[in-house]
């Protein structure tokens, strides 16, 4: 079986919605346009002989093995399956293959390939969502100006491929385990922008060690609306929510202020603050299970 999330962490199911990210015109970090799929075409049981999409896979993905897989008839893929280390099943269920290359389960992208996207087919990510109340100088929760109901606040980084705030997520290393995934990527990002002494470090990494430690509420598993999809290749993520509910743990990281200066920061969860590809669905569940401002 694949390299899943065990904990004892709850789930909720996502409503399946049309990906709109998948359909952005302009593709990321090229001059490629997608093909326009409008709403009523994007599904594949639509007859639309007129679908001519734009094939693209650029060319530092496949200067990139073992990190990216070779072209299609150079290797021999096992898809639906666990491949070796490689995990090519879906959270979506089995997916079609079409010439012998994955068709994206959620339908149409305008664009046929790779894309920026190393595997042919799912490719696997992990997304930590540490959070915490967002306090006043005596540790009080601050409520929401109109909601009236507390804020939380969750670690977000600015993404230096695209500029746009997101979850501080990562790619699953093939044979890794999701949990470890998480507390990797989220050490990554937390420390990797932090001015602090050895022993400070130290100290950082056991307080995120501890609350990775503790069962996470498990936010969503599933295909991701990610402006690199394509046709042939999509992004799929498993997103946790760990909470530091008394704000003596992770709370306490020296982050800088979540403004477009920073890198990495505590951020409210709140609606109206946009986010990369799905994440800001994954904070409204967030949001929702603990009771807080959205
Ligand atoms: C998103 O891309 C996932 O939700 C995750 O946050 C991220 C992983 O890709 P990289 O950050 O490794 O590029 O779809």
């Amino acid at each position: 079986m694949p390299a899943r999330l065990t904990t004892g962490a709850q789930t909720m199911s996502s409503s399946v919605e049309p990906h709109i990210n998948s359909r952005c015109s302009q593709y990321p970090g090229s001059e490629i346009k997608r093909f326009p799929v409008p709403d009523d075409k994007v599904d594949w049981t639509t007859d639309w002989p007129q679908y001519t999409p734009v094939n693209y896979t650029s060319p530092s993905v496949t200067k990139r093995p073992p990190w990216a897989d070779p072209g299609i008839g150079s290797f021999t893929p096992h898809f639906n399956t666990l491949d070796a280390a490689v995990d090519r099943t879906s959270f979506e269920g089995d997916y079609r293959l079409e010439q012998g290359k994955p068709q994206n389960p959620r339908g149409r992208t305008g664009l046929t390939g790779r894309g920026l996207l190393g595997r042919w087919g799912p490719n696997h990510a992990a997304d930590p969502i540490v959070t915490r109340w967002k306090v006043d100088a005596r540790g009080q929760k601050m409520p929401h100006p109109v909601s009236k109901q507390p804020v939380l606040q969750f670690v977000s980084i600015k993404r230096r491929d695209c500029g746009e705030w997101a979850i501080p997520g990562g790619m699953v290393d093939p044979g890794e385990l999701v949990s470890l995934t998480l507390q990797r990527e989220f050490s990554e990002e937390a420390l990797n922008s932090l001015n602090a002494t050895a022993a400070e470090r130290a100290d950082i990494r056991a307080r995120i060690t501890q609350l990775f430690n503790t069962p996470g509420f498990l936010v969503y598993q599933g295909y991701v609306d990610d402006p690199r999809n394509t046709d042939n290749a999509w992004m799929e993520t498993v997103a946790v929510n760990f909470h530091d509910d008394t704000g003596d743990s992770v709370s306490e990281l020296p982050l800088e202020a979540g403004d477009d200066a920073g890198k990495v920061g505590w951020a409210d969860v709140d609606s109206s603050f946009p986010l990369y590809a799905s994440h800001s669905h994954f904070l409204e569940v967030v949001a929702k299970e603990r009771h807080a401002h959205w």
